[in-house]
């Protein structure tokens, strides 16, 4: 087939029209193919020095010098080296006729076509798509055609399985090998394969792959440092098509005991199968997902692509069927906070697998789950009851956060970070997760098996972390760092003791759940966590008592105690207008001022929408958001959804547009270290919930649309207790529908 016809309509595509070395890392970004068990880096098939190639697989974490650990840069299977009449196809030399590559994001694949000239003048044509498959989460396939437009002679591909990579680290100067040669064998007939092993946590991965070429070849196989590639090598005539395909396939010790095995029989299974089989059954399962992913925008194709965009992304990064990996902050497209889980997966992006795949979203959380003995081992080291989630969550749920990570090897120049020992909201974040998804879904199994002792811990961890203060009659939370991450050491933020109350009452109502409807489960449960009835008791009176900073006068909550008393500084319209970037005279004192780097406040009127009226919002939103500088992605989508919903319409929209394109745009400069996962699901959000005015109100779905003035008309559709519904909204309408397909959780 054509490569070219492959490309589908002009909206689905994201396109690069030329070659740029030093643009590469971040269109590698961009253009990442995943499945959510494995994420492979866009990166070109031929060398750049530019490039930053990554191969991440969920879950296979190793041990690094200064930040614990880290998503460990796997053996690559892209590069692909194309030599004809001993001209290397090398895109720094020579000159470069046409380039240019596309992300077809209803397809799934990317798609790359080159014209090159070498230096002395043969015009070599080069087209190739590639694809991570969707369902054969174990396989990936690499499709291309070679034509020599104006010479004949010999070509030889090169390609194969190459484990000399490395993760750049925090530190500049700092690169680190994770994986050790094990085993490679040329299996002739049947491909190659390369097994290695991450040195600290003893992960291995099995690569095999297999190169073939559409006319008679000769074969080589060359043996380099930590790299076995099989080169075919024929004879080509001026102006014809060479087709060449491989397939890899792979398994990690994380998977299954035998990984040769495993890998050996998908390659076997999957060459049988046929490229275009796997192409067309890849394509399938992209369009059924898109069938229930995809929200419509009609009249206004920015909007409309840039969501598309976000959306194919957070399909990407997400496996419903392992339960022990979850999303990290910048997905599996990059290193950027060394692979590790936020709470950008509860808070931001879990809504997103909820309403359009709540299998994911259960895996999501079963990951806490798994991880709920990490949790409780936090609790204890820091000297507290229950379970405490990591700030930065990695394999085993143990606090991952670096501590003191160095900045630069030269100097030996180290930097505190806090929030592994104070961002504790995250334990609330968790619980809060749990508690959306129970009432989006209804899934009495998950509660009554694994969230419901997820909902007893965390609650238990806040009787304990909140200290009883004689003086005020109240429960206080002391030094913690709420969304808000300028502010360090602060006593009651608002949004850590709301949002650690609401923990506590959901705690409680779980209990009453149980002893009323599931009376077993909750004996088993209470004996299992050695829960006590005074527990109960004291978790009501925290929670009926827990102390937060308001002003009644105006209605404003104070971020957390003595905010109102720093000095109060309101970001400049220029400033506001373009960067996110605090300057830098402001910076060394960002402590000791009302600057507010991301919804605080403002966050949790969202969440805990129904706890403020919309005076108080409206107050809270006036007064916040001339402070707040959006210098985390994650900002301005919450913006945009209480914007739009106390009608502040078209700042709720430039909000969102720029939210929707931060990684399109590169507007924060590191969309090289990968997406920022946490901001794409914030923009379903915004969508949904701020423009749709989707919410859970009093058990009940309702809808309260504010479209943005360009918007003509929104359709998506939502799972709503383990049925899909089609929901149009006009501006003059709402219409929600039962739509045919049934989730399966
Ligand atoms: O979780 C976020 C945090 O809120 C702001 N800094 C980046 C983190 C990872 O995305």
């Amino acid at each position: 087939m054509a490569i070219e016809n492959l490309l589908g309509e002009k909206k689905w595509l994201i396109s690069e029209e030329s070659y740029k070395p030093d643009k590469l890392p971040f269109y590698e970004t961009l253009f990442t193919l995943a499945n959510g068990y494995v994420g492979v880096r866009g990166s070109l098939e031929f060398v750049s020095q530019t490039s930053c190639p990554g191969t991440y697989f969920a879950g296979v974490f190793d041990a690094t010098l200064d930040a614990f650990t880290e998503l460990a840069n796997a053996p690559s299977w892209i590069g692909l080296k194309v030599v004809a009449n001993a001209e290397e196809v090398d895109l720094e030399k020579g000159e470069i006729l046409d380039y240019r590559r596309f992300l077809d994001m209803k397809k799934g694949i990317l798609i790359h076509m080159l014209r090159w000239k070498s230096e002395s003048g043969n015009i070599t044509r080069f087209e190739s798509y590639r694809l991570v498959h969707l369902l054969h989460k174990h396989t990936s396939l690499i499709v291309g055609t070679i034509v020599p437009e104006n010479y004949s002679g010999t070509i030889s591909i090169e390609s194969g399985l190459n484990g000399y990579t490395f993760n750049t680290g925090s530190v500049k100067q700092l690169k680190i090998k994770h994986f050790k040669l094990t085993e490679r064998i040329d299996r002739k007939n049947d491909g190659i394969y390369l097994e290695m092993k991450t040195h600290a946590t003893g992960i291995s991965v099995g690569e095999a792959s297999k190169l073939t070429v559409n006319v008679p070849s000769q074969r080589d196989v060359r043996y380099d440092i930590d790299r076995i590639t099989e080169v075919l090598t024929f004879q080509v005539e001026k102006g014809k098509n060479y087709e060449f395909e491989k397939f890899v396939t792979f398994y990690t010790s994380r998977d299954v005991g035998n990984i040769k095995a495993a890998t050996l029989t998908e390659l076997k299974k999957r060459i049988r199968q046929g490229s275009e089989t796997l192409l067309q059954e890849h394509v399938s399962v992209w369009r059924d997902r898109w069938k229930i992913a995809d929200v419509k925008i009609y009249g206004d194709e920015v909007a409309q692509k840039s969501l598309r965009f976000n959306i194919f992304h957070l399909i990407q990064s997400a496996n419903p069927n392992d339960e022990k990996v979850s999303v990290a902050a910048r997905g599996l497209h990059g290193e950027g906070y060394r692979g590790h889980i936020f709470w950008d997966v509860e808070i931001y992006m879990l809504p997103f697998y909820i309403y359009t795949d709540p299998k994911a979203a259960r895996s999501l959380l079963m990951y806490r789950y798994y991880t709920l003995n990490g949790a409780r081992k936090n609790a204890r080291i820091n000297g507290y009851r229950g379970a405490q989630f990591a700030w930065e969550s990695a394999d085993t749920g143990v606090e991952a956060t670096p501590r003191e990570p160095l900045v630069d090897l030269s100097t030996g120049e180290r930097v505190r970070i806090w929030t592994g020992d104070e961002e504790q909201h995250i334990v609330a974040d968790v619980a809060f997760g749990i508690c959306h998804y129970y009432d989006a879904t209804g899934d009495d199994e998950f509660l009554t098996k694994y969230g419901a002792e997820i909902l007893l811990e965390t609650a238990r961890f806040w009787a304990s972390r909140a200290d009883f203060d004689p003086q005020r009659g109240f429960y206080v939370i002391n030094k913690v760092i709420g969304p808000d991450e300028y502010h360090v050491h602060v006593n009651n933020s608002v949004f850590t003791n709301f949002m650690a109350r609401r923990n506590l009452k959901k705690a409680l109502e779980c209990v009453k759940k149980l002893k009323t409807s599931y009376p077993d489960v909750w004996s088993r449960l209470k004996q299992k966590i050695a829960l006590e009835d005074s527990e109960l008791k004291e978790w009501k009176k925290v929670a009926d008592n827990i102390y937060v900073p308001y002003d009644e006068s105006t209605g404003v909550y104070e971020e957390f105690e003595g905010y109102f008393k720093l000095e109060d500084i309101m970001i400049g319209e220029p400033h506001k207008q373009n960067a996110y970037v605090v300057p830098i005279e402001l910076l060394e004192r960002i402590n000791e001022a009302t600057l507010v780097k991301q919804a605080d406040v403002i966050l949790l009127q969202f969440l805990l929408s129904d706890e403020f009226d919309k005076r108080t919002k409206k107050a809270n939103y006036d007064y916040y958001e001339p402070r707040t500088t959006h210098d985390s992605s994650l900002s301005r989508s919450i913006y945009a959804i209480i914007g739009a919903e106390i009608g502040d319409h078209e700042k709720a929209y430039q909000n969102f547009l720029k939210a929707v394109r931060v990684d399109l745009d590169d507007n924060r400069g590191d969309t090289r270290l990968g997406i920022h996962a946490g901001c794409m699901g914030a923009t379903w959000q915004a969508a949904i919930m701020g423009f749709a005015g989707m919410k859970i109100h009093k058990g009940k779905l309702t809808f309260n649309p504010r479209l943005p003035q360009k918007w003509k008309k929104m359709e998506f559709k939502v799972n709503w207790h383990r049925k899909t519904i089609n929901v149009t909204v006009t501006k003059e309408k709402v219409q929600v529908t039962p739509a045919n397909s049934i989730f399966t959780i």
